[in-house]
């Protein structure tokens, strides 16, 4: 069924079995009578490696030969997943695979199995520049990500009595899909002074000097396309002392240790990823990465410009950078510094330069996550920084003051430093003032940057420079990889693999709603997945789930604004109804298994008591005899790209549920319909996008709508809200002790009933419980629920990542693809 591109891939099984034992023999130096499924693991990656070298190798020639445009994508996180499946899907060869495997004595499955995640993200923006990756290769665009090679990613979750533990994630220690560049070095400034001199001409140049230097080396990760040969790089940076290994001269004078130190400091830069989602709360080392990882990539950018010998004027017609958030601002300013103290340009030709360069995608409009740096920690880690800053600052504000004439006011909103205590660099408008465009991630953010944050610079810059584009997500990894066999029957009805390319072509299955076989085929493919994680759940948490109840699944990062909390307090009410009924009614309740998941930033103390009220609701509630099947509440561990493939195709319902105004976008709401699962959720980020693709009729919605949410959070701070009964009597419960000691899960009900109740579980609790009893309702009628299922996913095609880079491509890196 499968189309082999002629570059990769391999000839048979055999052909496949060869490479497997050569490199058992040879590159690990491996009996193969003495194989495990580690080895097993490394050798058939080292299989794929080698054909993913040969497209990768000549893809960048190519790319270099034509000279043609090229986006970079710059983002601090690149939640890869697994390597090897995708490798095999994406050439083509994991049928070949899966035979070769077998012969030798192994199942694939098992096999995959082995593979650590690359997880160097934190939850959706990290996931999104993955899926962007996988989009730009398969639609042959010549592009690289950029990023930092963190020896320790996101942190492994356990839980411990309830409560979350953070463990470290090393994950280098075998690692066949990097390859170390160590020719490949950048050295990185720190510190140090500037001097300003004049040359002949009465010019002022600038020198940065002194200070400590840091070097970057280059790693390397081929990110294959889907039925292409199209192979593009993804290089990440890692950091080692400017001097090698340590200082001689320290060491043989006898100071070992500092020069051990000075060597620990250098790599300390890229040793870890900070666990915050949507939250800003860096310190130095955070800024350090930043400026480290931009610096590295500008510079590697700009020689391999210059080798074009092209005019400077000409830079951005060959290139286009992408900031996934503000996180690497600093390229703007970076690359101003280069053209003007280094290249030599003028001002005003270096920053037309830059301004045409740059496209900035912002993700959030959450406060507390709105990047802002002290001037003084940026004067001193990056002095020459600073002073461009201020210049961009100054020009910027000196053209607003010229077109809105005597509004004082309007320049102290619109600066680029916030005049506070201390005074403050806002990345958000360094990012605005000096991208050509600027864009949101779903329909609704992009209005409410529009009029919120960004509204001054609305009014300066036009409209024109503020775009939409929509988020997607591959449906490589999240059908096909994920859910194979539904995949596979997809492809039995719409002609072929295809639509894996073009997943518009999913609205052919609505000829196919009311065929008695294939809905009986789609139903037995959910089941079987419910299944698996059935299994999983039994195997990891011992606790037996009934595969005939209905998935209710809410995982994503524990946050306030997500409202994990309405959930579980939605939850226990469940609990308590069912506790006051009798046997009899209790018996005709739909059965309900409540699957969370997701981690809490380290220091996100109110994040971590939701985990643990879940995980105590749960010990209760799942060994209370009463209840039995009609409801068990579970908490996955660890929740990461790999799980999730196991989890989103398991479900009939999830949850996005975030106050109204709050979600950028979410991308899981989008994996979840794919998967043929329903959801419940909130006007908000591409909920409303997916109601209007998919139809009302195939989405529960509820909730305050984003234009009430800030009138009704002023009723709250006057003090006229109140909890209604139900919700009362879910705090009643937990104070009472029936989860254990009350004390700890105060802060959570006080956040909503003696607080502000700033995202507002008080006045959506009521609709959230009526939208969950027409789910169960719905739920009994299976028919009718399955028919919802297909023609959802028939109306998801909008939602490719595919769709979304074409969008970049001809709305802000006017881009073609190459020709294969
Ligand atoms: C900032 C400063 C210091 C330390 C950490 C951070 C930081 C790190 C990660 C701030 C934000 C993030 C991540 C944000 C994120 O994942 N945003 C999500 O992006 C998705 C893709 O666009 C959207 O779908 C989600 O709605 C949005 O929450």
């Amino acid at each position: 069924a499968w189309t082999k591109h002629e570059f990769s891939g391999f000839k048979d099984k055999d052909d496949f079995e060869r490479e497997v034992v050569r490199h058992v023999e040879t590159t690990l130096a491996r009996s193969i009578y003495n194989c495990d499924e580690s080895a097993a693991y490394s050798a058939a990656s080292l299989a794929f490696r080698d054909r993913l070298v040969k497209d990768w190798n000549k893809t960048q020639q190519r790319q270099t030969f034509t000279d043609s445009k090229r986006i970079y994508y710059l983002s601090l996180e690149f939640l890869m997943g697994r390597a090897f499946d995708n490798a095999m899907l994406n050439l083509g060869a994991k049928d070949t695979a899966k035979e070769g495997l077998a012969e030798l004595g192994f199942r694939i499955e098992d096999i995959i199995g082995q593979e650590h995640d690359a997880a160097l993200g934190n939850g959706g923006l990290g996931r999104l520049a993955a899926c962007f990756l996988d989009s730009m290769a398969t639609l042959n665009y010549p592009a690289w990500g950029y990023g930092l090679r963190y020896r320790y990613g996101i942190f492994k979750q356990e839980i411990i009595d309830g409560y979350q533990v953070e463990v470290p994630d090393y994950w280098l220690d075998f690692n066949p899909w990097e390859f170390p560049r160590h020719d490949v070095t950048v050295d990185i400034q720190f510190f140090g002074q500037v001097s300003k001199t004049q040359d002949e001409n009465g010019k002022t140049i600038a020198k940065w000097e002194g200070g400590d230097i840091v070097k970057a080396v280059a790693y390397d990760v081929p990110t294959p396309g889907y039925d292409t040969p199209s192979t593009n790089n993804l290089r990440l940076w890692s950091s080692k002392a400017a001097s090698g290994e340590f200082d001689f001269q320290k060491f043989n004078s006898g100071d070992y240790e500092s020069s051990v130190a000075d060597q620990q400091r250098a790599e300390t830069i890229s040793a870890v990823l900070y666990p915050n989602d949507n939250l800003d709360r860096g310190k130095e080392l955070r800024v350090k990465q930043q400026y480290f990882w931009v610096a590295a990539s500008l510079y590697d950018i700009v020689r391999r410009f210059k080798k074009t010998k092209r005019k400077w004027s000409e830079f951005p017609d060959q290139i286009a950078i992408q900031l996934n958030d503000t996180h690497p601002t600093l390229a703007i300013v970076e690359l101003q510094r280069i053209l003007i103290d280094i290249e030599g340009l003028e001002w005003d030709e270096a920053w037309n330069i830059v301004t045409s360069t740059f496209g900035y995608t912002n993700h959030t409009v959450l406060p507390e996550a709105l990047e802002k740096w002290p001037v003084g920690l940026i004067q001193h880690l990056l002095p020459r920084h600073l002073q461009i800053i201020y210049d961009i600052n100054l020009f910027f504000l000196h053209s607003v003051e010229r077109r809105f004439p005597n509004d004082r006011d309007l320049l102290r909103r619109v600066s680029i430093i916030e005049e506070s205590q201390p005074k403050m660099v806002r990345m958000a408008f360094l990012a605005v003032v000096g991208s050509h465009k600027v864009n949101g991630v779903a329909e609704l953010h992009s209005d409410l940057i529009q009029t919120t944050i960004f509204k001054d610079l609305v009014t300066i810059f036009g409209e024109d420079k503020f775009t939409n584009v929509t988020n997607g997500i591959t449906p490589r990894r999240w059908l096909h990889q994920a859910n194979p066999r539904l995949s596979e029957l997809i492809a039995s009805k719409t002609g072929g693999y295809e639509f894996l390319k073009d997943l518009t072509l999913l609205n052919k299955l609505e000829l196919f709603v009311d065929d008695k076989e294939f809905r009986k085929e789609w139903a037995e493919i959910k089941y079987a997945n419910k299944v698996v994680l059935a299994k999983y759940i039994k195997s990891t948490l011992g606790v037996s789930v009934n595969p005939a109840a209905l998935f209710d699944v809410q995982v994503k990062r524990i946050h306030e604004y997500k409202r994990q909390q309405l959930n579980i307090f939605g939850v226990i009410h469940r609990y308590l109804t069912l506790k006051a009924m009798s046997p009899e009614e209790r018996k005709k309740q739909q059965p309900r298994v409540s699957i969370f998941g997701g981690k809490a930033a380290p220091g996100y103390w109110m994040a971590k008591q939701i985990i643990h009220l879940i995980n105590s609701v749960g010990s209760l509630v799942n060994k209370d005899a009463d209840i039995g099947d009609a409801l068990k509440v579970i908490f996955l561990e660890d929740y990461n790209v790999s799980k999730a493939e196991i989890i989103i195709p398991a479900s009939d319902l999830s949850e996005h549920i975030s106050t109204a105004g709050t979600e950028a976008s979410g991308t899981s709401n989008m994996k979840f319909v794919l998967n043929g699962g329903l959801i419940i959720g909130t006007c908000d980020g591409a909920n409303i996008e997916i109601t209007r693709e998919i139809g009302q009729d195939n989405i529960f919605l509820f909730g305050t709508l984003s234009e009430d949410v800030e009138d009704l959070r002023h009723t709250h701070t006057y003090g006229e809200h109140t909890v209604d009964q139900d919700l009362a009597k879910v705090f009643d419960a937990i104070q009472g002790g029936m989860f254990g000691e009350p004390n700890d899960f105060q802060a959570m009900i006080s956040a909503v009933r003696d607080h502000s109740d700033y995202y507002l579980v008080s006045d959506d609790f009521q609709s959230y419980i009526d939208t969950h009893k027409m789910v169960d309702e719905e739920y009994q009628n299976q028919e009718e629920w399955i028919s919802k299922c297909i023609r959802s996913v028939a109306r998801m095609g909008f939602f490719s990542s595919d769709r979304c880079i074409n969008e970049y491509a001809e709305g802000i890196w006017n881009i073609e693809p190459l020709a294969v």
